[in-house]
């Protein structure tokens, strides 16, 4: 949940257009706390989007807004899609700190579009894999060096699998017993963690410009088109695989229950959600991946599952201390979710393969 802040601070900091008239909290995500300005501009409502940058997860929020900055003038400059106007505070940066060491940053709200959790609709899905398509594509040719690492190793699976196991060695008793099988099957996967990473070393996967978060609650929806138009929360922009986008798209959105969904018969992949995102992704993405990229998105959407597991699991170890959690419990409740997922993503593998073939054959 988000916490209070000081609104003066705040409204001294920026430079807001209208009179200040309220705010709304949005608790969607897991990480920033973010906030919903309104402010009366001659009668019209102008908003805009607050964040408080979470420093105990990003270390370095000055390179991230750097990274953020050069990529949406960039995507802006290519005319091709829609993207964040970050506004600068009062002393010429995109972020200010207040008396506390918080960081804060504002961009222009947009309006007229939706964002969702859960999609059953596969013509919206597949939109969202165009749009994170596309997203890639006009990046394609942004100068990967002079992106910094706004969280080291981010989806280095095996270097999570590690820390995995540092957390497993230093946790209680009383965190570690009520999740022995999951603890039991995560650490029968070391081999899959090291995969990717493993091709990536051996230069038969390429770094891209990538979005790395790619939930599908991270699309702005166009009202009335349905269109993907909008990517937002680009704070893990940084250089990562293709797979590791198209995977934990088709992780979150592609599951038939919520990410942290307590009945967990109710978790599976959507094949037919599966094959829209993949006809959406592919149709903008196709010409610039690899075959060998090509032939691992399936498998990328079992790895991202394995590897965010891993995640929810080593933070519940640590005492819940990365992921926002909502009640006791929560972290051990996403472990199952995602682990439930996971499994009948394994045994999906076959049907997936043959899903994309498919596509880039037709
Ligand atoms: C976090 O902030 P949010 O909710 O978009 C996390 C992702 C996880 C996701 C799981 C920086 O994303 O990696 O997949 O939660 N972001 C970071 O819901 O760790
Ligand atoms: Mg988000």
């Amino acid at each position: 949940m988000n916490e209070p802040f000081n609104l003066d601070f705040v409204l001294k900091s920026f430079d807001f257009k209208g009179k200040y008239r309220d705010f709304d909290t949005k608790n969607d995500g897991n990480i920033n706390s973010t906030y919903v300005l309104s402010f009366d501009e001659g009668g019209c409502e102008k908003k805009y989007t607050l964040q408080k940058i979470n420093t105990y997860v990003f270390k370095k929020p000055d390179e991230l807004m750097q990274n953020i900055t050069g990529i949406t003038q960039h995507i802006r400059k290519k005319g091709d899609m829609l993207t964040l106007n970050f506004i600068r505070s009062k002393n010429g940066k995109y972020f200010c700190t207040d008396d506390d060491g918080n960081y804060w940053r504002s961009y222009e709200y947009i309006d007229g579009v939706y964002t969702c959790n859960t999609i059953d609709n596969a013509d919206v899905f597949k939109s969202s894999g165009k749009a994170f398509g596309r997203f890639q594509s006009i990046l394609s040719d942004y100068p990967i060096d002079t992106l910094y690492e706004t969280i080291p190793d981010f989806h280095n699976t095996y270097k999570r699998f590690l820390a995995f196991k540092r957390s497993l060695e230093s946790a209680p008793e009383e965190r570690k017993a009520p999740m022995k099988e999951e603890i039991n099957y995560l650490l029968s996967k070391e081999e899959d963690c090291g995969y990717l990473v493993g091709l990536i070393k051996n230069g038969e996967l390429p770094l891209r410009v990538t979005h790395n978060d790619t939930k599908l609650n991270n699309i702005l929806f166009d009202n009335a088109t349905d269109e993907g138009v909008c990517i937002i929360d680009l704070d893990t922009v940084m250089p990562g695989l293709s797979l590791y986008d198209f995977g934990d798209s088709i992780r979150f959105g592609a599951n038939t229950a919520a990410e942290d969904e307590r009945d967990t018969r109710k978790i599976s992949l959507d094949l037919e959600l599966f094959k829209a995102y993949s006809e959406g992704y592919l149709s903008e993405a196709k010409d610039s991946l690899t075959e060998r990229e090509i032939s691992l998105l399936p498998f990328s959407a079992y790895i991202m599952t394995l590897e965010l597991a891993l995640r929810f699991l080593t933070d519940l170890l640590d005492g819940d201390i990365y992921f926002k959690t909502n009640y006791p419990g929560h972290n051990a409740v996403r472990t199952r979710a995602q682990l439930a997922l996971c499994k009948d993503i394994e045994k999906k593998l076959p049907e997936m393969q043959g899903i994309t073939e498919a596509i880039i054959n037709a």
